[in-house]
């Protein structure tokens, strides 16, 4: 009997940008009496058929955009015999689809650090369940990743979460529903020690896979403290001390490690962070700007972030203290006119970014933006190949809608079209060439160019594109480009580097104790 973790795509690259860093946790919550588990990341390879035998267990992860593929493999894996579980943020919105669709098993709603153990273990006693709770852990309770069933020259950056959930409540985003607006922050103990570990097998460039690096801002410091709130202010003074611990320990890693993650603008304002982020080699971040409206910023219930000058301002404010912006775009609000394409990419250049990204309004599930359309489709629902549009993850991706709400004055074609140039203007070569600019050398800065235009065709090439011989071209270019980007980011290992002696005492999470194991079985290192 072999577990088999699959992660689902209809896109295969042979070389993937970000390690999907669940296959890796769930790799560790693998019982050990199970063995170790087999990964298939379909990003890289599609999943070969044969490999699965009757009586292996098979855990499929899906988030919206590859339910589709997740449930074919599934389906394809229970007819050879095999018992099949899903998971992931798709499963977890929707419990009852994998049953109905992809011959599931077993459901596990929510963490997998936790009911994967518990499911495998309920598998091979022959007692297994339909629907498990993993809920929301405790962030001491995040396992470390199985790094060392990586295939590590397939990646460029690896993953590691310091913590999840995010105190905001954008209307385009799940996060704060499925993973809380509580900060559940993991010990920075463990984070460093897992750094430690990809560092030694040569990784160096590491993306913080955290929903909001920033979870305390200093104005909700300052409204605890005038509300007199002291358990809030000591509860905002915790999470924000351990940030700083963390980041503290990060600089002390090898000088030659980078790494990523995603933050909101509020952090601009808070420049003894961005100075530790820059100590701590977190040279980027993605930052969701969103809109450059006042109503734009409304619609997505953001209006917390700043618009005109005072924006430029603000994402000019974190390359001066050493953070680069990836910053983030939506185009497709109620509120967007044909100016607002213009207004946005001259603000993008305008104010310094790095890399930046422009994408279509996209209803998720889970979100505010698709409940209310769920709503308003419901007593006559739009139907695309016999599919009710606010199912459009089941519609097959041939005849898919790039989008799926009706804008007031603009059609969605208009919309693409206009995205279309935003980042073709943003990704010209000349304003490459500016950029690269940042660059420390002649080398770097030819790679700068290489990475910009893989990204540009990664994210909008095959994304936004309706004809099919440029979405075949960009994916052809972008396997090639990827391939010689890898190179870029493969270090020599350095496997003498030693995790530090902590001076206070730390325990590893009693992981053995909270997952119901077998005999002989074990949940994590
Ligand atoms: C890091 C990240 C990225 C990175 C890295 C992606 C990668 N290669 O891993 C980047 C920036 C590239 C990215 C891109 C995108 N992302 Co993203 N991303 C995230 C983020 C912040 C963290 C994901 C992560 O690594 N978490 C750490 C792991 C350990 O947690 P996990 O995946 O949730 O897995 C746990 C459980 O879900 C469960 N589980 C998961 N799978 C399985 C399977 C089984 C069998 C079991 C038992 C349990 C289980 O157990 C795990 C451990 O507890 C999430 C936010 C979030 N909170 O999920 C968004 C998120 C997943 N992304 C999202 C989106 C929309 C995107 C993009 C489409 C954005 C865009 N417009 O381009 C692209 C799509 C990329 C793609 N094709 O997959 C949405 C997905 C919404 C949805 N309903 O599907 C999320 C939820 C954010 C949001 N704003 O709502 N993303
Ligand atoms: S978009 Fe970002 S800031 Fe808004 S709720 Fe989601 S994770 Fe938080």
């Amino acid at each position: 009997m072999s577990v088999h973790l699959v992660n689902p795509s209809d896109n295969s690259f042979g070389t993937a940008v970000i390690t999907p860093r669940w296959l890796f946790v769930l790799a560790a919550a693998t019982p050990r009496v199970a063995g170790d588990p087999i990964l298939v990341d379909e990003s890289l390879e599609q999943i070969v058929p044969e490999s699965i035998l009757p009586g292996d267990i098979v855990g499929i992860s899906v988030h919206t955009g590859n339910a589709l593929r997740g449930y074919a493999v599934g389906r394809m894996a229970r007819e050879r015999g095999a018992w099949v579980v899903y998971g992931g943020i798709h499963a977890t919105l929707f419990p009852e689809e994998p049953f109905e669709l992809g011959q599931a098993h077993a459901v596990v709603k929510g963490d997998g650090d936790i009911a994967w153990g518990k499911a495998v273990m309920d598998f091979l006693n022959g007692t297994p369940g339909r629907i498990y709770e993993g809920g929301r852990i405790d962030g001491s309770q995040f396992l470390i990743a199985r790094w060392d069933l990586m295939r590590a020259d397939k990646y460029m950056w690896a993953s590691v979460q310091t913590l999840r959930g995010c105190p905001k409540h954008c209307s385009f985003c799940s996060v704060w529903r499925t993973d809380g607006q509580e900060p559940r922050q993991r010990r920075y103990q463990n984070v460093i020690e897992e750094i430690v570990k990809l560092r030694q097998i040569g990784f160096r460039y590491i993306a913080l896979a955290d929903d909001n690096f920033y979870p305390v801002t200093l104005t909700d410091l300052r409204l605890a403290r005038e509300q007199n709130n002291v358990a809030k202010v000591e509860q905002l003074t915790a999470i924000r001390t351990e940030r700083f611990l963390l980041m503290e320990e990060m600089a002390k890693l090898p000088r030659d490690m980078v790494f990523f993650t995603q933050i909101t603008m509020e952090a601009a304002e808070d420049v003894d962070f961005l100075d530790a982020m820059r100590k701590a080699n977190i040279k980027g971040a993605l930052v969701g700007v969103e809109a450059v409206t006042p109503e734009g910023l409304k619609a997505v219930f953001k209006d917390w972030n700043l618009s005109g000058d005072a924006l430029t301002t603000q994402l000019r404010t974190f390359k001066q203290h050493g953070v680069h912006v990836l910053g983030s775009f939506i185009f497709g609000l109620s509120s967007d006119r044909p100016s607002t394409f213009d207004a946005t990419v001259e603000m993008a250049l305008k104010a310094d970014l790095t890399f930046a990204q422009f994408v279509m309004m996209t209803p998720f599930p889970g979100t505010v933006d698709f409940a209310r359309w769920e709503k308003e489709q419901a007593s006559a629902p739009t139907m695309v190949d016999g599919v009710p549009i606010t199912r459009y993850w089941l519609i097959p991706t041939e005849v898919r809608p790039k989008m799926f709400t009706p804008h007031p004055t603009m059609s969605s074609d208009e919309i693409r079209e206009r995205t279309q140039k935003v980042w073709d203007r943003f990704y010209n070569w000349p304003a490459i060439w500016q950029r690269s600019a940042c660059t420390p050398n002649l080398r770097a800065r030819i790679a700068f160019m290489f990475l910009s235009k893989l990204y540009r065709q990664m994210y909008a090439g095959t994304g936004i594109s309706t004809d099919s011989a440029r979405r075949k071209k960009s994916k052809k270019w972008a396997r090639w480009t990827a391939s010689q980007c890898k190179r870029l980011f493969q270090a020599s290992p350095m496997p003498e580097l030693e995790a530090p002696v902590w001076d206070t005492p730390f325990l590893t999470p009693p992981l053995t104790r909270l997952v119901p194991v077998g005999e002989g079985g074990q949940a994590a290192d």
